[in-house]
């Protein structure tokens, strides 16, 4: 049976991947998309992500928009790696579905509670602002959820500073929350994203497909390329969210250690890094484990065969004005 998962995220080239590899594997079944600041504002994300269900032809799900800040902290955005959209690069269709009436927070509590016990898995993609907040308002979803798989942090590496990682920064009090909750939380860190590099063998198998979902991948890589050998010196870009996702759908796509994490909050210098103890052993009620070694191949398999099995699905509701018409 298909694994059930919540994909919160922040569109963003790479959940853009995410959300795209979430729909076009058979093995697991997204029931729910929400979406929280970060890579850019609320309001471009939530629009990103409908654009994003329109090209892949993402119909039958309910998406909901989430927190516009952080718990404590200023609103912290990555505009010099996504674009001033947060999904700079190919040219967006209008979103044509409607988002749900329900706060994120509310979608995900509704959605982990209305299936059963272990049916749930959460992979958030973001800032941990509405995990943590639905953690809040409902405990019962922690020992509900299967688990938590999220793309966050590093034990060795950092990206927004030396140490610490964007998703986990940005908010840490909310990561603070999600990590101690209870349940259990793998961690899919920079350590394992840094190795999900699109080389440009992987952008030429994807170009090879010549769909237009295909095509809008290529596009997004083409400009995550250019932001991140600008700005953080990589000759191909890592691929970072859709890591989460393949983990949930074939463990074996990569490594995982056991070990303690916990987020600093107070460090002068390491705020927001996710403190990863590795004396061994874990203690045995240990609920988190970290990412160590992806299977490139692998992995990339999985998001082409997604892409190949999504084909070229029709733009619902295409655009009834011809190009040049003034929109009213
Ligand atoms: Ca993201």
């Amino acid at each position: 049976m298909a694994r059930k998962i919540i994909l919160d995220c922040d569109p963003g080239h790479d959940d853009a991947i995410a959300m795209l590899l979430a729909h076009g594997n058979p093995d697991i079944e997204l029931v729910a998309v929400t979406t929280v600041v970060g890579n850019q504002t609320l309001e471009k994300v939530t629009r990103n992500a409908l654009s994003v269900a329109r090209i892949a032809g993402i119909t039958d799900v309910p998406f909901a928009a989430g927190c516009p800040r952080p718990l404590v902290r200023n609103i912290e955005t990555a505009g010099d790696i996504h674009g001033e959209t947060g999904l700079d690069g190919p040219v967006l269709p209008d979103p044509t579905c409607v988002l749900d009436e329900r706060h994120a927070v509310d979608l995900i509590i509704d959605t982990v509670m209305s299936h059963e016990p272990g049916e749930i898995t959460i992979v958030p993609t973001a800032g941990l602002t509405n995990i943590a907040l639905a953690a809040r308002k409902e405990p019962r979803i922690v020992e509900r959820v299967r688990e938590v798989v999220l793309m966050g942090g590093g034990y060795h590496e950092g990206n927004w500073s030396a140490v610490a990682e964007f998703n986990i920064v940005i908010d840490p009090e909310a990561a603070h929350i999600v990590f101690n909750a209870g349940w259990q939380v793998t961690m899919v860190g920079l350590d394992l994203t840094h190795q999900a590099l699109a080389t440009p063998e992987v952008a030429e198998r994807i170009a090879a497909l010549g769909t237009k979902p295909a095509k809008f991948v290529e596009e997004l890589l083409e400009f995550f390329g250019t932001t991140y050998r600008d700005h953080q010196g990589f000759e191909s870009p890592p691929v970072h969210d859709p890591c989460a996702v393949a983990y949930v759908i074939d463990p074996d796509v990569m490594t995982v250690r056991r070990a303690p994490v916990d987020i600093e909050l107070t460090g002068t210098l390491t705020k927001g890094m996710t403190v990863t103890d590795f004396r061994a052993p874990a203690p045995a009620d240990c609920r988190t484990q970290v990412a160590v070694k992806l299977d490139h191949g692998r992995f990339w398999d999985l998001v082409v065969d997604a892409l190949e099995r999504m084909g070229d699905p029709e733009l619902i509701g295409e655009n009834p004005q011809k190009p040049g018409d003034v929109l009213a």
